[in-house]
């Protein structure tokens, strides 16, 4: 808990208080009670938001509320729920009154709502019933499946299919993805940690370097943000010559096959954020070269001496565990982007992009910078060099858990 008559007491001596302005915080010296509040910044972009959550109670209940508005096709609902807790993660200490508030941007009549149940009553009573909703269960434990999204999880329900059992005694059609992704259920639904991560970077750079010597691989998404844990393991590869990465997908999956490392796979031509990018976004001559795999592995097991012979015996022991694993490549012209664009948060993107959009007349996607009224493309080598574009302070990786 943050001491708050340290800060005012500093004040009142005049003292100079630095982590007042690193967080932002103001203290309001009044003759009543001292309340300290806060003030953010209203894009995530704009913030350092570390894993060190201070408000964890009430965040996990947002995100629980965004992630049924996500998974009941209510984006909207989805995403202002996501920014009230994405402000509550930024914040330096717990929250320990609702005029501590008063003055944070993105906490909506909602999201108030519910954070102020949780103080009077211990709980949210909307979190409470939508945890135990049957829609809710259910629509978790379809999208668990690996190629299921909400939309095809709601065709199921609607047809009375709420579980595991019931789908595979429905009859329905699973296409490939669905299928290993069932196969694997328990595995995948199992958090990655950071030790099979590794291991699995392993094995990624010794097959890259096999078909393509000089290419450079990086471990992206939520285990550059310094995640212990993830729901998969994201990498990003690309060759410092132009061009040289051209063909290189189908090489690494190959060699990948060949050793018996992949239990799935299916490369497509990068779709992502494109459908939904605001405007020219990239050039379209690169079209046809950002490639993406998404795929299941097969990692071998980190034996723990000792616990292995006695589950030998087992049936079910398997020395191999199901792991999902997205690989991108990039050339090296847009690596700063890609990279920029799959380290993350989700929320943290999409800030950038709509800080861009609305604040600079800008395009951002996961290849280009477009600058509307200059009507060109800047070029960028670094993430740095992307945030000077758009005007903003350089955050680090471990600073974009927003
Ligand atoms: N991404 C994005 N928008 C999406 C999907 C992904 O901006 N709709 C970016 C941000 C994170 C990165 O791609 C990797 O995606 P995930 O693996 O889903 O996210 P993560 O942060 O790595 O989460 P986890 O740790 O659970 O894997
Ligand atoms: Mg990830």
């Amino acid at each position: 808990l943050l001491d708050i008559s340290w800060y005012t007491d500093s004040i009142r001596a005049g003292h100079p208080v630095d982590i007042l302005d690193r967080h932002r915080l103001q203290v309001t010296l009044g003759s009543g009670p001292e309340v300290a509040v806060f003030s953010v910044p209203s894009y995530a972009c704009q913030r350092r938001t570390t894993l060190e959550n201070h408000n964890t109670v009430l965040t996990d209940a947002l995100s629980l509320l965004a992630e049924n508005a996500e998974l009941s096709d209510e984006d909207g609902r989805g995403v202002a729920f996501r920014r009230a807790a994405a402000v509550l993660k930024a914040l330096p200490s717990a929250v320990m009154s609702i005029s501590q508030l008063s003055g944070l941007p993105c906490l909506g009549e909602h999201s108030l709502r519910v954070i102020k149940d949780i103080w009077e009553n211990g709980a949210s009573s909307e979190v409470e019933s939508t945890k135990v909703s049957e829609r809710f269960k259910a629509l978790k434990v379809l999208t668990g499946i690996f190629g299921v999204g909400a939309k095809t999880a709601d065709r199921w329900i609607r047809e009375g299919i709420h579980d595991l059992h019931q789908l595979q005694n429905s009859g329905q059609t699973l296409n490939r993805a669905q299928q290993a992704g069932l196969q694997h259920y328990d595995d995948i639904n199992q958090p990655v940690t950071k030790a099979e991560a590794c291991a699995i970077e392993e094995i990624v750079e010794k097959a890259v370097s096999s078909v393509l010597p000089g290419a450079q691989i990086i471990l992206t998404g939520g285990f550059r943000r310094g995640k212990q844990t993830g729901h998969d393991v994201d990498f990003l590869i690309t060759h410092p010559e132009e061009g040289r990465e051209v063909g290189l997908m189908p090489k690494v999956v190959s060699w990948l096959e060949a050793q018996g490392f992949l239990l799935y796979q299916k490369t497509t031509r990068n779709s992502y954020l494109e459908s939904k990018a605001d405007g020219p976004g990239r050039p379209p001559s690169n079209m046809d070269r950002f490639e993406r795999c998404l795929s299941i592995f097969k990692l071998p097991k980190m034996e723990k001496q000792g616990a292995k012979d006695s589950q030998n015996v087992t049936e079910n022991y398997r020395r191999w565990r199901a792991v999902r694993v997205d690989l991108v490549v990039s050339p090296i012209s847009q690596f700063a982007f890609a990279l920029l664009g799959w380290t993350g948060s989700k929320l943290f993107e999409r800030e950038l992009r709509r800080w861009a959009r609305y604040e600079k007349g800008m395009s951002l996607s996961s290849h280009a910078l477009y600058d509307n009224n200059q009507r060109k493309y800047l070029r960028a080598s670094s993430e740095e060099e992307i945030f000077a574009h758009l005007g903003l302070e350089f955050i680090p990786p471990s600073e974009r858990n927003a």
